[in-house]
Parts: structure tokens; sequence; C-alpha cells
């Protein structure tokens, strides 16, 4: 962290937006009118699952990555024949939470939750591994917050793993449309990004104060990629445990990328990570992708 912060354009890694406030924040997010992800996936989820259903067979072992609050797979498990349910998750305080409620109402399915950062290093408890049938559930688009060639590595990875794979994946579309989305009237977002000074002063011990930081999302259409920064309003120092650095006003720390895809695109970089027999799905304004593609 303090090293991101100390290099000459400062950076936070954006597994820190998700504490629990930050991941309540997220929840949020995916509410907002802006923000047409969340139900555009869904919409295209429900639409098309019958299809999806019958590509993924029986006995699946649904293996939900970044499953949340486990929203999104509570649909799919009331469709899917699903008999394994393993959600992975960072925030294991949420997750199990979430988990509570899904055994409520699936009480015949084997929930098997699984805490891991997988933007470090993808390894599942060896008796996930082993179950037949593995779908990866990779919705919301999470995988644009991944570099391209992070991206490739993280499908590789999962192909090797021997599972087939679900994934949504926002599309590219008008900048003014891609900067509201991550920049809502409401202020959810920018509290969403300054919450990752509140977690960097909790884990690193230092001083941000978050009043004088400014939330700006900008499409930046040559890397075709949604950014999020914060800057700071005026001059400022900020200390930490064995060290610290000055902002000048108007400096920012780079916090996030949102990469947008095109539908080719999508295909291609499936297909070069080792799918085959892709399946994808739309809405009518083409505004989201979804894909089901097969690990060979
Ligand atoms: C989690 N991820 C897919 C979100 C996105 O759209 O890239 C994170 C996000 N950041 C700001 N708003 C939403």
């Amino acid at each position: 962290m303090a090293s991101c912060l100390s290099r000459q354009i400062a950076t936070l890694p954006p597994k820190y937006f998700y504490d629990t406030q930050g991941s309540k924040l997220f929840e949020a997010i995916c509410e907002l009118d802006e923000y047409y992800l969340t139900r555009t996936e869904a919409r295209i989820l429900s639409q098309n699952l019958a299809a999806i259903a019958q590509r993924a067979g029986a006995d699946v072992a649904l293996i939900d990555l970044g499953a949340g609050n486990c929203a999104k797979a509570f649909k799919l498990l009331a469709r899917l024949r699903v008999r394994h349910y393993v959600p992975v998750d960072i925030s294991t305080a949420f997750l199990s939470e979430a988990v509570k409620t899904l055994a409520q109402a699936y009480p015949d399915l084997e929930i098997h939750p699984v805490a891991l950062d997988f933007s470090e290093r993808f390894a599942l408890p060896a008796a996930v591994q082993a179950l037949p049938n593995k779908l990866f559930f990779y919705p919301g688009s999470s995988l644009g917050n991944f570099s391209p060639v992070q991206a490739r590595l993280f499908l590789e990875t999962l192909r090797a793993a021997g599972g087939d794979l679900l994934i949504g994946l926002d599309l590219v579309k008008p900048a003014a449309m891609l900067e509201a989305a991550y920049d809502d009237a409401l202020g959810v977002t920018a509290a969403f990004n300054r919450n990752v000074l509140r977690q960097t002063n909790h884990l690193l011990g230092s001083d941000f104060d978050l009043a004088s930081w400014r939330h700006k999302a900008v499409f930046n259409a040559d890397h075709s990629r949604v950014e999020m920064h914060l800057q700071a309003a005026t001059a400022c120092h900020v200390s930490w445990p064995g060290g610290g650095r000055d902002f000048a006003a108007g400096e920012t720390i780079h916090t996030e990328n949102c990469y947008k895809f095109t539908c080719t695109g999508i295909e291609e970089m499936l297909h070069s990570a080792g799918f085959s027999d892709i399946a994808c799905w739309s809405d009518p304004d083409d505004a989201y992708l979804v894909c089901h593609a097969r690990a060979g």
C-alpha cells in the first residue's frame, strides 16, 4: 500500500474497496439508476436461463467468484440443476451472512464457502477442485477490473482448473453514459471511492482527510476503460508509519480501472484463453454481454 502511494502517480489497489462498508456501498451502487450494469445483466440472465440451464447440464458445481451477498446466484440456483454451491469472496463477514439465508432457501444444496483473494492467487481447495461439472460464475463485469494481461491470465487459470464459464461483461458505449455510471448524482460512487482512503487509514495507519479528496470518473477511450481517481482539493501532506508524501492541489490517486469490451473482443479473449463452444446473449441496446463458454 505504502509503495503504491509513493509512486510518481499514486495508486491504491481496488481490492481495498471491499471492507464491510465498501461492500454495502457497492450494493447501493448496483441499485442506482445510472449504474445500468447490474439490472441489464440480471435481465439478460433471466431471459436466457433456459438456454443456460441446458448448456450447464445436471449436478452443477457452481463456483461464484466474488459472491458478495450471493444475490445473483440466488436466481440461478432456482433454475440450474446445482448440487454444490461454492461462494468465493474476499470479505468473509459479508459472505457468512449471505450463506445463512441461502441455506434456508435451498436446504438440499451443499454449500462450501471459500474465503479467497483471487486477485492475488487463484487456488481452489482440493475438495472443490475435485468436483465434477464445475461452472465458474463471474458476473458483474468484474473481469473488467483486471488489466488485459491479468484478465487473460485469470481466464487461463479458470480454464486450466477445468471449469466451464458463465461471465457477464460491460460493453463499450458513449462516454457520457459510462461516466454517469461511475459518477452518480447521489454521490454513492464518490463515497465508495473515498472509502478506500478510510480503509487505507485503517490498514496502513495513514492520516488521509477524506473530505479533502474529490471523486473523478473519466472514460479513457484509448484504453477502453473508465478510470476512477481521487483528486486532492488542496495541497496536503499524508503521513503513515515510516513514511508519507506531499500531494499538490489537483494531484490524483488512481484507484480503479473498469475496462469496457466489444462482443468480438470478448469472444477472442475467451478463445485465446482456451475456451470453446461459446454462446453469448445481449440486451436490445447491446449495453452488456453474458457468455457461456466450455473449458474443452
Ligand atoms: C466490481 N466492479 C465490476 C465494478 C465496476 O463496475 O467495475 C466496481 C465499481 N466501481 C465503481 N462502480 C462500480
